[in-house]
């Protein structure tokens, strides 16, 4: 599972292991269907329908990472302060089309709501705000990268995020797409490496 559900996995392993053994179940049930049932329940204990609901429609979706023109080839966040209430999610995103596409949203489970920002230094003060839309130029790839330009800001987060966690997000695009990206909370020298300016190297998917 992803360090995110992980989380909550942790808290409640002791509602798992009080659960009666599932003798008297079909014998042909496969072990991940016996899993996923003991998670199901466990999150019915733990979680409000609505919640849970949530959760699972997050880890059940397929980790798509291309619709279309659209290509996701990293999707981080990065470790919340302590005592902060939002946390940033940054994305590199290849548009492989010959017109021009938009993230125009994002939503996640693990916020209150995510708002896309636009970030730059001014009188030495590091000052961000809310855009409309994040453009992706036909052909180009774009690098968010903590510190400078675009990110997701993931407003009033539900639990702080530490390395090692998911932050399911669905971005949604103006050419009508949504995708549903697991960010990874990795430090921030890892996001600053993963997102390289251009001439770099794309992984080779640019060649
Ligand atoms: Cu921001």
């Amino acid at each position: 599972m992803h360090g995110f559900s992980v989380a909550i996995f942790a808290q409640m392993a002791h509602l798992r292991t009080e659960q009666a053994p599932l003798r008297g179940r079909d014998h042909t049930t496969q072990p991940e269907e016996i899993l996923m049932t003991h998670r199901v329940l466990a999150w019915r204990h733990l979680l409000t329908a609505g919640a849970a609901a949530l959760l699972l429609t997050a880890s059940a979706s397929a980790l798509a990472q291309r619709a279309g023109e659209i290509e996701v080839t990293q999707a981080q966040a990065l470790p919340s302060i302590p005592g902060a209430r939002n946390g940033g999610g940054f994305l590199t995103i290849v548009n492989h089309g010959k017109t021009e596409d938009k993230i125009v949203s994002a939503s996640s489970p693990a916020c209150g709501h995510v708002e896309l920002h636009t970030m730059r230094m001014e009188d030495n003060v590091m000052r961000m705000r809310e855009v409309g839309a994040i453009p992706l130029p036909a052909g180009k790839t774009l690098r968010m990268q903590p510190g400078s330009g675009y990110h997701l800001m993931l407003m009033d987060l539900k639990q702080p995020l530490n390395v090692g966690d998911t932050v399911p997000v669905a971005v949604k695009f103006a050419g009508g797409a949504t995708l549903e990206l697991q960010l990874k909370v990795e430090p921030r020298g890892k996001i600053a490496a993963d997102a390289p300016m251009p001439g770099q190297g794309m992984h080779g998917a640019m060649h």
